[in-house]
């Protein structure tokens, strides 16, 4: 159910193009609430549950998480907030998350932020972090490139068809990619 004046933003790109860098800077000057779908599973996978260790298995091996395990997070989570403005960081990753999305959420969002970026400059980026994530080696950040090209780009790509893609080129400095990214939230001044 539509809760009054929600506005949803999902931030797309692939692994590494800095979706949660910049993230960050526009939920500290727009009033946005950041919710990472993979910060929410991953959360979940060190629950100790049985569905807990499938989602671990599977960010290890960078395939999507089946969308009623991801979309159940997100609207818990955003049912816990107060706030009405989200950025929703890496989903929808395929057409079957976006559909469960709108099925479950009873909407789709305002528009799709999307980071482009080669995968030679995400790969440098994903092995210079020092965060102890279980897919940040070069085995799995290999499967998370095919999954994202394979699954990712088409829904990318259906969003497009709707007018609703605005990208943002994220080979620049963090500093360059906000101040373009900025142009996309004028409207939440
Ligand atoms: N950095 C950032 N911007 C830079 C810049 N402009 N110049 C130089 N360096 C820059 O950035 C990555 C690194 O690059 C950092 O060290 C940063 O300082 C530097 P970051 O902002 O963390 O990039 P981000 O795009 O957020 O990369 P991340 O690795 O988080 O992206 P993924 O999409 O791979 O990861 P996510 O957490 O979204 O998903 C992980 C897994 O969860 C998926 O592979 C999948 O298995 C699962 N998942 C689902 O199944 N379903 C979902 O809906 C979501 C996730
Ligand atoms: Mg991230």
């Amino acid at each position: 159910p539509k809760k009054k004046n929600n506005h949803v933003v999902f931030v797309l790109g692939g692994p590494g193009a800095g979706k949660g860098t910049q993230c960050a800077n526009i939920v500290r000057d727009y009033n946005f609430t950041h919710l990472s779908a993979g910060d929410l599973l991953r959360a979940h996978m060190k629950s100790g549950t049985e569905d807990g260790n499938m989602v671990a298995q599977m960010i290890k091996d960078g395939k999507i998480v089946p969308s009623a395990v991801t979309v159940k997070l997100l609207l818990n989570a955003m049912a816990d907030s107060k706030s009405n403005r989200f950025l929703i960081d890496g989903f929808p990753r395929n057409k079957e998350n976006r559909d469960a999305w709108v099925s479950e959420a009873g909407y789709d969002c305002d528009f799709v932020l999307m980071y482009d970026c080669t995968e030679e400059v995400m790969l440098e980026r994903l092995l210079g972090r020092n965060e102890g994530r279980t897919d940040d080696n070069v085995e799995s950040i290999k499967k998370r490139f095919v999954t994202f090209r394979e699954s990712s780009v088409p829904v990318v790509e259906f969003y497009e068809t709707l007018g609703k893609v605005r990208k943002v080129d994220a080979i620049a400095t963090p500093e360059e990619v906000y101040e373009k990214t900025k142009e996309s939230f004028a409207q939440f001044e």
